[in-house]
């Protein structure tokens, strides 16, 4: 008969989850002994650091990844990762330790006393084995959730007794043969209904957002904009986790501004505007005026119930959106109609001292090969990073849905596990980087071969400018002199060096990108917004 550790790194191996990001302590050593010789153990020295490479494995990877925390102290170092995962829709089983079951009920150290309340509201699922002949289902259930749509995380924490005990030899069996399918196609009476509207409407647009590419879905998003002749917008960048659509293709007409007023005014005068693969929207702050621009509907496609439902205007179909984009071009018939004007080719202005991040975004442009991969974490340069690397590749793009800072380093750590042979490029702020910093050492570690672009803007640029539109005067706090990451970084071990002008950050930059380590690149850029 089985231990529950034996039957449970059965089911880990029979979903391709051989990888397992972690932070060990003494409750979760027992489910890492006798370790198998064909998983890989990736160490995080601190627990936001573990869900965050693990949320970017899991996005890259395109499977369900194992994050395994430290009981309370560690869920809870963990939680705004957690929360940054539901964001993005990453699929994620989280396990944690717990006290043995008999010093539980006396709340002995380290007992996390309300395990399921704890993750709740930042996870699908919050969990903890009743009986260790269970761990195997729970830990079953648990994959299974995560993996269903909408994606996301969830949670089952298990008493460090559990690992040790025999399996229930039945359960265990039917658990490791179970497959579930997911990808729900959309009511056909709503794809034909869609269609008509779509080719009747005089303007209509394609906002494309994260799920497109989640889904696997790029190819039919240009195929039906091609088709239609739709200018198509990336929904706003707060809530691009992913890119849903080629910025370099013609029918590309930029990235929607992140608040009420000034989406109705982009879009003024189209008639139908169809969101692909996004909430409805992102909003970032708050700027009031009308949720759309007058006589304009809005049809959503999403898979995420919720995301439609809470949705404050127009209709929704919930489905699988690569399904329904497959549908949707076989039922409308070609639009015929003309080519909008195409964005212009970026601009990196004048080349000063320091650079400004727009003039660094176009040098990593000019040597960004084409199957590069950004992770990006610099608030203050995001649109600048889109406008100059103009991204066309699916698969290519990580940013944090949710906002919270600690994701830059660890994701594209996560990122570059899951996708040995591409170069990932994390473009970070020097603000940003101090969140989830230790992940540095992990690809040290690991040999994992992330370029590290710093924008050392001495300040917390965003800030600055929500402050204005916030008109909020005299706060403190938003400023960063001297924190010098290069340093930082030398003293996790990996090469890492601060560039002055142009040429240098180039040479750098081609450099960093052909090597099997890491290495991190700082460059001082000046202080401000850059959009461009
Ligand atoms: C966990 C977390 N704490 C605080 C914030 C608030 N915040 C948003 S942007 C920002 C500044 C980031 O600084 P930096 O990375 O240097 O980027 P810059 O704004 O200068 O481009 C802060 C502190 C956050 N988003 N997440």
């Amino acid at each position: 008969m089985p231990t529950v550790r034996e039957a449970a790194f059965e089911l880990f191996r029979e979903h391709g989850m051989t990888t397992i990001f972690g932070n060990p302590g003494s409750t979760e050593l027992p489910m890492l002994a006798e370790f198998p010789e064909d998983f890989r153990y990736v160490l995080g020295l601190q627990e936001a650091v573990v869900v965050g490479m693990a949320d970017g494995y899991a996005q890259a990877s395109g499977k369900v990844s194992h994050a395994n925390l430290h009981t309370a102290p560690g869920v809870g170092n963990a939680m705004g990762a957690i929360f940054n995962a539901q964001a993005n829709h990453a699929p994620l089983l989280i396990t944690a330790g717990q006290q043995v079951r008999a010093q539980m009920t006396m709340q002995a150290n380290l007992t996390n006393r309300d395990s399921i309340r704890m993750p709740h509201p930042v996870v699908k699922w919050s969990y903890e084995v009743p009986r260790a002949a269970d761990a195997v289902a729970a830990l079953a259930r648990g994959i299974q959730i995560a993996g269903l749509p909408p994606k996301g995380p969830a949670f089952v924490s298990v008493p460090m007794d559990d690992w040790a005990a025999e399996a229930d030899p039945d359960g265990y069996a039917a658990a490791l043969k179970r497959r579930v399918s997911a990808a729900s196609g959309a009511d056909p009476d709503a794809i034909a209904s869609l269609a008509v509207r779509l080719e009747a409407a005089r303007n209509p647009v394609m906002v494309a957002g994260p799920e497109i590419d989640a889904a696997g879905a790029w190819d039919e998003a240009v195929a039906l904009a091609e088709r239609q002749g739709l200018p198509v917008f990336a929904t706003p960048a707060t809530g691009g986790s992913r890119l849903g659509f080629p910025e370099s293709h013609p029918l590309f007409q930029g990235v929607l501004p992140p608040a009420i007023g000034p989406i109705a005014e982009t879009l003024e005068h189209r008639d139908l505007i169809l969101v692909v693969g996004s909430s409805v929207f992102p909003y970032y702050p708050y700027i009031p005026g009308p949720l759309l621009p007058s006589g304009a509907e809005l049809v959503q496609i999403t898979s995420d119930p919720d995301e439609a439902a809470r949705a404050p205007v127009g209709e929704a179909i919930v489905a699988d959106v690569r399904l329904t984009l497959r549908a949707l071009i076989e039922s409308a018939g070609e639009g015929g109609r003309a080519e909008p004007e195409p964005l212009p080719e970026p601009q990196p202005g004048e080349e000063t001292d320091p650079l400004t991040p727009t003039y660094v975004n176009h040098v990593l442009a000019e040597v960004f090969p084409e199957d590069g991969i950004v992770v990006l974490e610099a608030p203050s340069s995001t649109l600048s990073v889109r406008n100059q690397l103009r991204i066309s590749a699916p698969g290519s793009y990580f940013f944090s849905a949710g906002g919270g800072l600690g994701y830059g380093l660890p994701a594209a750590v996560g990122v570059q596990l899951a996708q040995p042979e591409r170069p990932v490029v994390c473009v970070i702020g020097e603000g940003s980087a101090q969140y989830a910093v230790t992940a540095l050492w992990t690809a040290v570690a690991y040999s994992v071969p992330i370029t590290v672009l710093v924008l050392q803007n001495r300040e917390y640029a965003i800030l600055k400018w929500f402050a204005e539109v916030e008109e909020v005067r005299g706060a403190p706090g938003l400023d960063l002199p001297e924190l010098n990451t290069a340093e930082i970084a030398g003293a996790y071990g990996v090469a890492a060096r601060r560039v002055g002008g142009a040429e240098e950050l180039r040479e750098a930059l081609d450099a960093s990108l052909g090597v099997d380590r890491p290495e991190l690149i700082e460059v001082p850029v000046a202080p401000g917004m850059a959009l461009f």
